[in-house]
């Protein structure tokens, strides 16, 4: 199905999140994007694009790709028929970087193109359906990604709330100096948690000893510890590591996972559809760790429903064996704040339920959209 694309919208918006999330680069209490909006044949498809204001996670922020999508995305697509997701992916072959930015765009082709043949996202990636041995995909498995908090005793609050809700899969933030004690004082709390940690890039190899400290706590794995687009260093640390390595900030492409793989810096792949610049390229990275037997899981970016909606649907594919970051909307954002409904609810099997609807499967709600929103831009 042939589909002419006629306008594309930028929405820059501004949610309070429910607690403040602090990581080794910062703190936030609130979450700015961009949502793109992509019309044609009287639907529109939304996608998120997942820089955050400063260049701390990413050195993409939302200036760049308010620009980069402005001024080059947006016109490469404008007025142009498209019948599959790898027209958009040629159309953008020319720019270099600014993942985030064209994986906003793209996502948005993806729901564009599932509403106009009437499928589910999910089933139009291939996933739903393709996981003969757990049967089909209604549900993903998720965990939650706990902050630093100010002090030991509060995280353990954080983490005795999540698992009460019916969270399965804990991932702690971790950075010197907030690491090994605090990794002990959950094990011993809750000794058969599945419980993961993740540095952000806040250690070196010098800290390699402390590293190996935390092999004693049976983590599931030990989130890109060193240098954010480092993999021969995390390579040389994994050799020293009975904990399994996963790769989220060094892995910006399908190539980069390659690389990635074939020097060993890792037994496990962290996929954002952002970093990696759209949903294209995140099946590609899925298909060729399946290849290799490495797992991968879905990383977050603090999505709202649009974003957390593509996520899921990502996360049926069949590799996808590693509980994700897609907590249930409650967790990032109050009630009745999320700029897209129906809200995802945790499963008392610490899962989320895939929507059946065509596309993404949930509704942007306009006055929500309206109240968040900090700047607009329309082109056709
Ligand atoms: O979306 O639940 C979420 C957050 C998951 O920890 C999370 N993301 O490095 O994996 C990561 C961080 C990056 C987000 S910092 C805003
Ligand atoms: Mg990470």
């Amino acid at each position: 199905m042939k589909m002419k694309i006629e306008r594309v919208e930028l929405h820059q918006i501004e949610l309070p999140l429910v607690h403040p999330f602090e990581t080794s680069f910062g703190r936030e209490s609130t979450r700015t994007c961009i949502l793109v909006a992509v019309h044609a044949g009287g639907l529109t498809g939304w996608g998120e694009c997942t820089a955050e204001v400063g260049p701390w996670y990413s050195y993409e922020t939302v200036e760049t790709a308010w620009h980069v999508l402005g001024d080059f995305l947006i016109p490469f697509v404008l007025g142009q028929e498209i019948t599959s997701p790898a027209d958009v992916v040629a159309r953008f072959r020319r720019v270099r970087g600014h993942p985030m930015a064209r994986a906003g765009l793209e996502s948005g082709v993806w729901d564009l193109l599932a509403q106009a043949q009437g499928v589910s996202l999910a089933e139009l990636l291939g996933g739903q359906k393709a996981c003969p041995e757990h049967g089909q995909r209604d549900r993903v498995k998720v965990g939650v990604s706990v902050g630093i908090e100010p002090t030991l005793n509060e995280l353990l609050d954080q983490v005795a709330q999540y698992v009460d809700e019916g969270y399965g899969r804990v991932k702690l933030k971790i950075k010197p100096g907030w690491d090994v004690d605090v990794v002990r004082a959950v094990r011993e709390r809750w000794p058969d948690l599945p419980v993961q940690v993740d540095a952000n890039s806040a250690y070196t190899l010098d800290d390699a000893p402390v590293l190996r400290e935390l092999d004693q706590f049976n983590l599931l794995l030990i989130e890109q510890p060193l240098h954010h687009d480092d993999i021969v260093d995390h390579a040389k640390l994994q050799a020293q590591l009975r904990t399994p390595l996963c790769l989220d900030e060094s892995i910006h492409s399908p190539e980069h996972a390659r690389w990635a793989l074939d020097i060993a810096a890792c037994r496990v792949i962290n996929i954002k559809v952002g970093r990696v610049g759209g949903l294209t390229a995140a099946r590609q990275i899925h298909d060729l760790c399946a290849e290799r037997g490495v797992p991968v899981w879905c990383g977050g970016m603090l999505e709202t429903n649009v974003g957390r909606a593509a996520n899921v649907a990502m996360a049926t594919l069949p590799n996808f064996s590693l509980p994700g970051d897609i907590s249930a909307s409650a967790r990032y954002y109050p009630e009745g704040k999320d700029i897209a409904a129906p809200n995802f609810v945790l499963n008392d099997d610490s899962t989320l339920s895939v929507p059946a609807a065509p596309g993404l499967g949930v509704r942007v709600v306009p006055e929500r959209l309206a109240a968040a929103r900090l700047r607009h831009l329309a082109r056709e």
